[in-house]
């Protein structure tokens, strides 16, 4: 039996000395000092031996298991070691070279323009309404008091997909449909900003642009608090020093209609090619709700009154970056959209 141990003893230590990986490492664990480990199953024939024998051959075995245990524990750390050079030289990072720098985005200018837009007549107490982009006739022209021989209702001019579906013409239909799904009289104070379409192509005009309109009714709302609302407005949007010109014209939405110009913003009223020669140019279409317009959607113009106003996005975007050609905006050329 003592022969039997020092052969066991003398292969665990040979194979101990040869292993390569710590899995394997295990195994031979498991194999020598296991449950059913070699050295358990010598433990296990010590009942063989006479009584004299037995403590010998005992203290021989525990001390097998205990050099092979601390061979193993000297080769875990050894491999444990190597293994974390390796990963430490393979994985190693050069800090001294020179960062990747991230390639930001940032918003279209025509979305910078809009969201300035939206925050001046939310600061107002404004709620933004939206509304579908295809539209009923009736919305679109019928319930706004556009008589059927009007030029906006021709073929020609708007996208008609049937006879009385259309793609809207402007973001009037979000408000119509706000007044008629209101309580009665109740006070409205919206903008409506989107997408409208129109057939128009050239440098001025695209088939599909944005606007901006607006609608506050309410007992009393008058012509003055037109002209304060889109005063104050057109100070945040283009500047403090810009001027306002108020200058009457006609909508069949609206009665009485106004214009309204700011000055110059190339030539600050001295006149120039923008402006062409006027020192002013056009911005905003506004108007008190015709009683008419009211009629149709349930409002009673004996009880209240209301001001409306509408505005193009990109045409307003132009005036502040000073871009002459609105086509810049849709054709996604980076050279051109990195400067804003
Ligand atoms: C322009 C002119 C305007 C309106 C839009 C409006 C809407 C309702 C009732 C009455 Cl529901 N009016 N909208 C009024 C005046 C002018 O837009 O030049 N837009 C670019």
């Amino acid at each position: 039996m003592e022969q039997q141990l020092k052969e066991l003893r003398q292969h665990a230590a040979e194979e101990l000395l040869h292993v390569a990986t710590v899995d394997k490492l295990n195994e031979l664990r498991v194999k020598y000092l296991g449950k059913k480990g070699s050295l358990t199953s010598v433990l296990r024939g010590l009942g063989s031996l006479t009584p004299e024998e037995r403590p010998r051959v005992g203290q021989v075995v525990n001390e097998i298991r205990t050099e092979l245990e601390q061979l193993i524990d000297l080769k875990n750390n050894e491999l444990k070691q190597a293994e974390l050079s390796l990963r430490l030289a393979s994985e190693k990072i050069d800090v001294t070279l020179p960062g990747r720098k991230e390639n930001l985005g940032h918003k279209h200018p025509l979305t910078i323009t809009l969201d300035r837009i939206k925050s001046i007549f939310m600061q107002l107490g404004f709620e933004i309404a939206e509304g579908p982009e295809v539209e009923k006739d009736y919305y679109n022209f019928e319930a706004l008091n556009l008589p059927k021989d009007h030029p906006a209702r021709d073929m020609q001019d708007s996208f008609y997909i049937t006879d009385e579906i259309l793609l809207r013409t402007h973001t009037s239909p979000v408000q119509v449909r706000t007044m008629q799904n209101a309580k009665p009289n109740q006070p409205i104070r919206i903008i409506a900003p989107g997408k409208v379409y129109r057939r128009d192509y050239d440098a001025t005009h695209s088939p599909m642009f944005h606007q901006v309109e607006g609608l506050v009714i309410g007992k009393g709302i008058s012509f003055a608090d037109l002209k304060g609302t889109l005063e104050l407005f057109i100070h945040q949007m283009f500047g403090d020093n810009v001027g306002v010109r108020f200058r009457p014209s006609f909508f069949p939405f609206t009665e009485p209609s106004a214009e309204v110009d700011i000055s110059c913003v190339m030539c600050s009223g001295k006149g120039c090619r923008v402006c062409k020669g006027t020192g002013w140019l056009e911005i905003l279409g506004s108007g008190m709700v015709h009683p008419r317009v009211l009629e149709m959607s349930n409002y009673d113009p004996s009880q209240v009154s209301g001001f409306a106003f509408g505005m193009g996005v990109e045409r307003i975007a132009m005036l502040i970056y000073g871009i002459d050609d609105l086509r810049l905006f849709y054709d996604n050329d980076l050279r051109f959209l990195r400067q804003f």
